[in-house]
């Protein structure tokens, strides 16, 4: 906590040795508190990825949180956000002399296995956001028995790849120390451009094959670029242009 330099990110933390997701506890709560509010659980027994997918939570090994946040953005501006977290936790892991990538739109690699997802949902209506919660999940200290053996080849942890125990209080106070300062500039004004130029500068999408999937449909292109709304720009093999939205589609490497 000494490490935290944070105004309201993470100044109120709730705490628990289990929980189901902190991302289900956060939404339970968040109407009644306030932004920068923190759901943070030892362990997960129902922890979740996007479209319902599980995520494996052991005990005492990762950063299993949740953020409460309630920007006053429209709705569609909300894509981008994932990408602020994402930013943070890789200067977050920077700071440490952890050397990471990120993987459009969602995901921080080392050595092209994953050690964090990130899960951003909102409750909106009326074209107003309610909040918005954004919840990070980080193999820190897992060890190769904590990861079961078909993510083996997809996942890993800081400790696996840096070969030593990591300290949790300073990566998380690192990673919140950076989310602030992107999200402050995020909320005054909608600027997202910070958090894009790290994304774009440290992404292991641009120039790869990606395969984008929506619904049944699924497609094969080239990572082109992130624009400045937050998307990735693909080109097609039919030779047609687009950019995806966050959320939209999920996007692997071939
Ligand atoms: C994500 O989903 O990557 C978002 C993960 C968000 C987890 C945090 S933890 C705190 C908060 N509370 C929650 O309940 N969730 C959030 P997605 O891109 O759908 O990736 C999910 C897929 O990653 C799974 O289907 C597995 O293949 C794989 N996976 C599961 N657990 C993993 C782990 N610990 N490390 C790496 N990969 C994992």
């Amino acid at each position: 906590e000494n490490n935290l330099s944070t105004e309201f990110i993470g100044r109120n933390i709730y705490y628990y040795d289990t929980m189901d997701s902190t991302n289900k506890e956060a939404k339970r709560i968040a109407s009644l508190e306030d932004e920068g509010t923190i759901v943070i659980s030892e362990e997960q027994a129902d922890g979740k990825g996007r479209l319902g997918r599980n995520w494996v939570s052991p005990k005492g090994k990762g950063i299993w949180m949740s953020i409460i946040l309630k920007p006053d953005v429209e709705p569609v501006k909300v894509g981008a956000i994932t990408l602020l977290g994402a930013a943070s936790v890789f200067k977050g892991l920077k700071k440490m002399n952890i050397v990471s990538e990120i993987k459009w739109p969602n995901d921080i690699l080392i050595s092209e296995k994953k050690v964090c997802g990130i899960l951003t949902e909102m409750s909106a209506e009326l074209n107003m956001i309610n909040h918005l919660i954004m919840g990070i999940g980080i193999n820190v200290n897992l060890d190769e028995v904590d990861i079961p053996d078909e993510l083996k080849e997809k996942a890993t942890s800081i400790k696996i790849e840096q070969k030593k125990e990591i300290d949790r209080k300073l990566l998380l106070a690192n990673i919140l120390n950076e989310f602030e300062k992107l999200y402050i500039a995020f909320k005054d004004d909608g600027n997202v451009s910070k958090a894009i130029e790290i994304c774009r500068e440290n992404s292991v999408s641009i120039g790869r094959e990606v395969r984008v999937i929506r619904g049944r449909e699924e497609r094969i292109g080239k990572a082109l670029d992130i624009n400045d709304r937050g998307e990735l720009i693909v080109e097609f093999d039919d030779g047609k242009t687009e950019s995806i939205f966050a959320g939209e589609v999920s996007v692997r490497g071939v």
